[in-house]
């Protein structure tokens, strides 16, 4: 891995009506024939990414969209594709033709997306014409640039529109933030078993031996069989352990009980979505009404395992542990909401793979429709009675 993952950068996208200019613009910023422009109106049929630096705001992704009013069986949906991409956006930037008056499309998403508290910023393409006085009179209620894609003007207001955001903005923490000190020793226990890919670790591990490196912090990586034996040598006592919430029980018995613990998922419940909306979704545990319908919601498309934690131990532990009878079900969508509000409680992955814009979201509609949620890790340390000791670091 050389690069940031997708998942660690900020979504920046270029929404607006067909032929305003918006793949124009991508080129412009990224000063490379990137995405396809023509003056025929659908030009662009999926979305294209693109990444950079960008300032304080850091590593980011650059998304071109498909526009807004496209018409047709196909039109229609590139259009419900570009409203999900704008849906798990950090920031858009609405791009929009200087030279015309505001459309109602543009004014019903903006809205819209304002009532999501969405970061938004105008782009007006076509400054080398006249501009239409009502249209700069709304973008003047934002921040906005006036960009010229032909002789290539603008940028960089509309690139210091976009880093002014910065302070703004809800930023990801990185996995150990606040944590840790320099010069401090953290073990990591990570399984190597039929679910670890092969020839590498995940994500989560990764990013976490990578933030205690950027900390000047020791990492002693070891599998759960040899964590005893390590841990038993060492001179210094770690100021925490972090394990694969599956080697939680282990873990735990095999290091003295003032040692500090967590698990990976917890770390990332923290750090990608809301631990106490989770931790209140670990409370509902305790009530669990007869005949209860649990989800269970993944991120990404990961290849399953025959004895998958999502599908096969969660369900299994909760049955164990829980005397009720329940159903579940695996998503890695959010159903519908009128099938969503069946749900009496969500267990969510940690979410390596995405944002934690995207997570919110997620955790955001859940509540407003009554579903209690907690991560896989919570549960875990949860059904091995370890949890006050797991969230005791935060
Ligand atoms: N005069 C002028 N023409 C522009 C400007 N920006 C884009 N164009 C032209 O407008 C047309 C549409 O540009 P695109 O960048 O393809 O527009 P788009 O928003 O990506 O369009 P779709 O992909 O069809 O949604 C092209 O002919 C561009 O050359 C600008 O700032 N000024
Ligand atoms: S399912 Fe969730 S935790 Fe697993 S790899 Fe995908 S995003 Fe990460
Ligand atoms: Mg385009």
């Amino acid at each position: 891995m050389t690069t940031t993952p997708l998942s660690e950068r900020l979504k920046i996208v270029f929404f607006g009506l067909r032929n305003s200019g918006k793949s124009s613009l991508l080129n412009h910023l990224f000063e490379k024939e990137i995405a396809i422009v023509s003056e025929t109106p659908g030009t662009t049929t999926d979305t294209v990414t693109r990444t950079m630096e960008l300032g304080k705001l850091g590593p980011v992704a650059i998304i071109d969209t498909a526009g807004i009013d496209d018409t047709g069986d196909l039109g229609e949906l590139r259009v419900q594709k570009t409203t999900s991409t704008i849906e798990t956006a950090d920031v858009l930037v609405l791009v929009s033709k200087a030279s015309l008056p505001p459309a109602n499309l543009e004014k019903e998403i903006l809205k819209n997306m304002l009532s999501k508290n969405k970061k938004i910023v105008f782009a007006l393409t076509f400054a080398d014409q006249e501009s239409h006085p009502s249209k700069l009179e709304w973008a003047k209620k934002f921040s906005f640039a006036l960009i010229d894609n032909i002789h290539k003007t603008g940028i960089l207001d509309l690139k210091k529109a976009l880093i002014d955001l910065a302070d703004q903005m809800d930023v990801e923490i990185t996995p150990v933030e606040g944590l840790v000190r320099e010069n401090d020793l953290v073990v990591l226990v990570t399984p190597i078993d039929l679910a670890a890919p092969k020839g590498r670790l995940i994500l989560p591990q990764v990013e976490t031996i990578r933030d205690l490196l950027d900390k000047d912090c020791g990492v002693l990586v070891v599998k759960e069989r040899e964590l005893k034996y390590f841990y038993d040598s060492l001179k210094i006592k770690p100021k925490l352990v972090v394990t694969d919430s599956q080697a939680f029980h282990k873990v735990a018995a095999d290091i003295p009980e003032d040692q500090m613990l967590t698990s990976f998922s917890i770390l990332f419940a923290r750090k990608k979505g809301d631990l106490s909306f989770f931790l209140e979704g670990v409370q509902a545990l305790k009530n669990v009404p007869e005949g209860s319908k649990i989800l269970i919601l993944e991120a990404c498309s990961h290849h399953r395992q025959a004895d998958d934690l999502g599908s096969v131990k969660i369900p299994r532990l909760f049955q164990q542990l829980i005397p009720q009878k329940v159903s579940f079900d695996f998503a890695r969508e959010l159903p519908p909401r009128e099938k969503l509000r069946e749900y009496f409680l969500a267990i969510n992955c940690a979410g390596c793979m995405v944002t934690r814009a995207q997570m919110l979201s997620r955790l955001k509609i859940l509540k407003e429709n009554g579903v209690a949620a907690t991560n896989y890790g919570l549960f875990l340390a949860w059904a091995n009675g370890l949890l006050p000791r797991a969230i005791a670091p935060f």
